[in-house]
């Protein structure tokens, strides 16, 4: 009971935001005493919110804690549809396991998974991805575009420059882009991408998008092998980050560049992609499954795959790969 009128407290402000709603009106929009209200107010208080009472006026919502539960993130959310259903867990083994399960189970457009913490994150090929609590972004969207199944590793490239514009605008940061999946910040990965798929052979059911942000790590809170390739937004701009504003902000960009995607194709998302990338141009290795090139980075291709042009002038065409700068 006290979680329900929690969160048709907090839905209430969320709705109108910036607002100030008196203790009545949120007794009547809540179905509760005034009393009651006034009691949960004190309890929001305690867990972190930062209220403002004005006599005559009412409350209004100045700032929320640090949580990424459904309540913070959906308090301001300006999308229409990402993000609009949230399920959020305080720890779970992957993000992209339960995403799966509830795309299966007909999941609707836009349904976003997130976590405070999990304990079997994953990369690409099964590597592990940490995702300790209280401190990074850990979630995974679904989407149902209509297209093919080829057009998918796109989609890991519209969420690159998504995750880039949202740092940008939330920090002050110069995040870059690293092909196929990284965003790094002076060369150290604060983001990392996964995109997933449940199709059919000649369309998309659905797209599981993966993205794993170091938002308030300190360097110690990463274990020994990545404290030389990891960083977080807290580290570089010294600062600790709202989790629920960049999430906010990611689901925000990242409908508008979906729209754009959707009506104009990849290559206007193509351009916005290069202005952020780095390696191309470069002297690259470039490790697959079936072995290493290197070569010179060209670019990507209209469908977003990676041009190699190794050094006796053949171009290769690149779908999956790590890469790392020779120069
Ligand atoms: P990736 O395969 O490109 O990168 C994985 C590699 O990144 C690891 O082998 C390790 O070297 C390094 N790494 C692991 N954890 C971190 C970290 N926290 N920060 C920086 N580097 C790290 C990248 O795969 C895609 C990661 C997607 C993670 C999200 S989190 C939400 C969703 N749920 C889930 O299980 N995975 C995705």
């Amino acid at each position: 009971m006290q979680s329900v009128i929690r969160k048709s407290l907090l839905d209430a402000f969320a709705k109108n935001e910036n607002q100030y709603l008196s203790g009545q009106a949120l007794a009547e929009i809540v179905g509760c005493s005034r009393t009651a209200i006034w009691k949960h107010i004190e309890e929001l208080r305690k867990e972190g919110y930062q209220l403002e009472a004005v006599r005559k006026k009412g409350y209004r919502i100045i700032s929320t804690p640090d949580k990424v539960s459904e309540n913070e993130v959906l308090l301001g959310l300006e999308t229409k549809t990402l993000g609009r259903s949230i399920h959020y867990k305080e720890s779970v083994d992957s993000t992209q396991r339960i995403a799966h399960t509830l795309a299966q189970n007909g999941a609707s457009e836009g349904t976003l998974v997130i976590a405070d913490e999990q304990t079997a994150g994953r990369g690409r090929m099964t590597r592990h991805w940490h995702s300790p609590r209280n401190s990074g972004v850990w979630m995974s969207l679904i989407l149902k575009p209509l297209l093919p199944p080829q057009k998918a590793p796109q989609f890991t490239l519209i969420t690159a420059v998504a995750v880039v514009q949202a740092i940008e605008e939330v920090c002050d940061l110069l995040p870059e882009i690293k092909w196929p999946n990284d965003i790094l910040i002076k060369g150290k990965k604060v983001t990392g991408i996964l995109t997933e798929l449940q199709a059919e052979p000649d369309k998309i059911v659905s797209i599981i998008i993966g993205i794993g942000m170091n938002v308030n790590h300190r360097i110690e809170d990463f274990p020994e092998e990545l404290k030389g390739i990891a960083t977080s937004l807290a580290i570089e701009s010294g600062d600790t980050v709202q989790r629920a504003k960049i999430i906010q902000k990611v689901l925000e960009r990242l409908e508008a560049l979906y729209h754009i995607y959707m009506v104009e194709g990849f290559t206007p998302i193509k351009l916005i992609w290069e202005s952020y990338a780095v390696s191309i141009g470069k002297q690259i290795i470039a490790r697959t499954i079936t072995g290493e090139l290197r070569g010179t980075a060209l670019g990507i291709t209209d469908e977003g795959v990676l041009k190699l042009q190794d050094e006796q002038g053949n171009v290769h065409l690149i779908y999956s790969a790590d890469i790392e700068n020779k120069d």
